[in-house]
């Protein structure tokens, strides 16, 4: 029997079976993904063959199926371990907001490589829009037109506007979407106000949240409509690059990706090489300033601080 795991604790996985059922379920032992070296070898999303244990009427997971793809969450503290955060997803949607708290653009750039990375298409949603002031207004139309000027979705929107909602709603729909971003950005907000029946818990952006205390603590897929679910995860405080070689991060920008071949050495690396297509269009004004500096903050290694 087959099912979707939509959520896990550790030593416990939820899984939505086949026939709409909740069945709770533990791992059989020798279950091992190849060459994983994630912290948890079964993850939301993942699709997963089960056997009912009689006595417990619990569930066995035996088998994973094989991921359409997955995505990283590295943990940029000593340990460098890796987590899966969800498999099989359709889309990324990152959540951001200008104000209370503010996401830098450092750290949009960081989640849209990741996305790129593992080739899962991505946008981005600014929440917030009804306690917007004139300053939070400015910057959010600087930050808006920068992603859409590179070609990514970007809606501006309030989770506690219906009609809003409804727009969402249709972009979700047949879909598995992922929601990431900050604490506090609204997250599981706005997944509340799509599915009316679910009560998931959110909090008040306080101080807590900036000393990295989260609301959400585990991610959780939640039915939002027929075939349509949406990933909630707990905010992130600093999200770790995945690694990738220096040669391959241009190409995860789609603007630079779309130039690279304009440069006059085919390795550039858009650093200090003459002729460098791309340092000419960010002179330009082609390419946004804010891009290329998240480009060269990468290739140099630097991890982004929640607030800049
Ligand atoms: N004014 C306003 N407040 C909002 C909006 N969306 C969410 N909030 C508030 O923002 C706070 C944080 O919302 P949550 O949904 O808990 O945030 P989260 O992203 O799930 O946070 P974590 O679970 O910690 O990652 C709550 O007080 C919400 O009521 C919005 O569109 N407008
Ligand atoms: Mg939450
Ligand atoms: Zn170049």
């Amino acid at each position: 029997m087959k099912g979707r795991v939509i959520k896990s604790t550790g030593s416990w996985y939820t899984v939505l079976t086949d026939d709409m059922a909740i069945l709770e379920c533990r791992m059989k032992g020798n279950i091992r993904l190849k060459g994983s070296r994630s912290t948890n070898p079964i993850a939301v999303g993942d699709i997963v063959a089960y056997e009912l244990e009689a006595k417990t009427e619990q569930g066995v997971i035996n088998a994973i199926e094989e991921r359409k793809n997955y995505i990283i969450r590295k943990s940029i503290n000593l340990s460098k371990k890796s987590h899966v955060l969800a498999a099989n997803v359709d889309h990324v949607y990152i959540m951001a907001t200008v104000s209370n708290p503010r996401t830098p653009f450092g750290f949009i750039d960081r989640m849209l490589v990741t996305a790129e990375a593992y080739g899962i298409p991505a946008s981005v949603i600014f929440n917030k829009k009804d306690a917007w002031n004139d300053k939070d207004i400015l910057l959010a139309e600087e930050m808006i037109s920068t992603y859409q000027t590179v070609g990514y979705e970007t809606d501006a929107i309030s989770a506690l506007n219906e009609a809003d909602m409804e727009t969402i709603k249709s972009k979700l729909w047949g879909k598995v979407s992922l929601l990431i971003g900050h604490s506090g950005t609204g997250k599981s907000t706005l997944i509340n106000m799509l599915n009316k029946d679910l009560k998931i818990k959110t909090a008040a952006t306080s101080i807590a949240h900036l000393q990295g205390k989260h609301t959400t603590t585990f991610a959780e897929m939640h039915p939002v409509g027929v075939d349509t679910f949406i990933i909630d995860t707990p905010g992130i405080r600093e999200f770790g690059l995945i690694d990738m070689n220096k040669q391959e991060l241009g190409h995860y920008f789609p603007e630079i990706r779309a130039k690279m071949n304009e440069c006059r050495f085919n390795n550039c690396l858009h650093m200090n090489e003459p002729g460098c297509a791309i340092k000419e269009a960010v002179e330009n004004n082609e390419i946004p300033f804010t891009r290329f500096r998240s480009y060269i903050s990468m290739m140099e290694g630097e991890t982004e601080e929640v607030f800049d």
